[in-house]
């Protein structure tokens, strides 16, 4: 048994692993944090350099792209790229391993930038949609680009309409798929694992609370604390690159 902080940990690990052996469905929240080994920055982090100057608000919203759409698409180009070059890392491919191991894994992202599912991940439901795709203003609907590039801003090939990403913005409704499995996961999971997430935007941080309420073992996977880690039943203070796999080889 390791001494100090690392024996501490390990404790907590095994607790951990034992629940997950048990468990019946498993329901995951990732943030921004299980991304951030991967070389993406995390939400706050993407306010960096030359966008330092905005606040989320004020680049991810639709008063935003109404008021300027240009600033608006080149920050979210200067993002497509950072996904593009990006891999999964070790802690997205050991949900994709876990939820091989378990009867039941629900995986819930408020990432944009779709690496569980490059990491293998089935059934990933993006709850604040997925960066890589244009939405057509006009139709809702997710859409091809027309080649026309006169305007400089993305255009529908279908009806000319403008492109925005296809995310979810403050102020607006996260989509009714993933909205209502998410929900009914959280309320019937018995093992809740939040990963790399601050727990600070709604309704994603609601899921927790929902799985405290029903009871379920809720551990958060974090190198900070959050608003989250004094209810939840364990706490692992680390990069979830590093703890995911470990907590895998712990559950044999
Ligand atoms: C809505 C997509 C209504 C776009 C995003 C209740 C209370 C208070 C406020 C509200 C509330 N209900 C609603 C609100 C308003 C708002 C909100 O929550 N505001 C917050 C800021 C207070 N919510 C909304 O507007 C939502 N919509 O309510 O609509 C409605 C309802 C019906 C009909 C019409 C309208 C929509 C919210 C979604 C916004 N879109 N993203 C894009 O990406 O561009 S949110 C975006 O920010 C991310 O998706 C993510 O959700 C969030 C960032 O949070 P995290 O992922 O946690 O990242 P963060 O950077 O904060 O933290 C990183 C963490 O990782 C840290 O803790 C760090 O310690 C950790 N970490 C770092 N390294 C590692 C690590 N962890 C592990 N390993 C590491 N290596």
């Amino acid at each position: 048994m390791k001494s100090g902080a690392a024996g501490v940990l390990d404790e907590l690990a095994g607790r951990a692993a034992e629940a997950l052996r048990k468990a019946r469905h498993v329901c995951v929240l990732t943030g921004a944090g299980i991304s951030a080994e991967s070389g993406i920055p995390t939400f706050r982090d993407a306010l960096t350099g030359l966008w330092a100057k905005f606040s989320p608000e004020e680049l991810a919203t639709p008063e935003a792209f109404e008021r300027d759409p240009e600033t608006v698409w080149s920050w979210y180009e200067w993002r497509r790229q950072l996904v593009r070059q990006a891999q999964p890392n070790a802690g997205h491919f050991a949900l994709a391993e876990l939820a091989r191991r378990v009867p039941c894994l629900t995986l819930v992202t408020q990432n944009v930038d779709g690496l569980h599912q490059r990491a293998g991940s089935p059934g990933v439901l993006e709850y604040h949609g997925n960066i890589l795709r244009d939405r057509c203003t006009v139709e809702q609907i997710v859409a091809e680009r027309s080649e026309d590039t006169r305007t400089g801003l993305p255009r529908c090939a279908a009806c000319g309409g403008l492109l925005r990403p296809d995310v979810v913005w403050f102020g607006e409704a996260i989509p009714a798929g993933p909205m209502t499995v998410a929900a009914a996961a959280a309320e019937d999971c018995d093992v809740f694992l939040s990963v790399g997430t601050s727990s600070l935007v709604y309704p994603a941080a609601g899921l927790a609370e929902v799985a405290l309420r029903r009871r379920a073992t809720v551990i958060e996977i974090n190198p900070n604390a959050t608003d989250l880690s004094p209810h939840a039943d364990l706490v692992l203070a680390g990069p979830s690159g590093q703890i995911l796999p470990a907590l895998l080889r712990q559950t044999g």
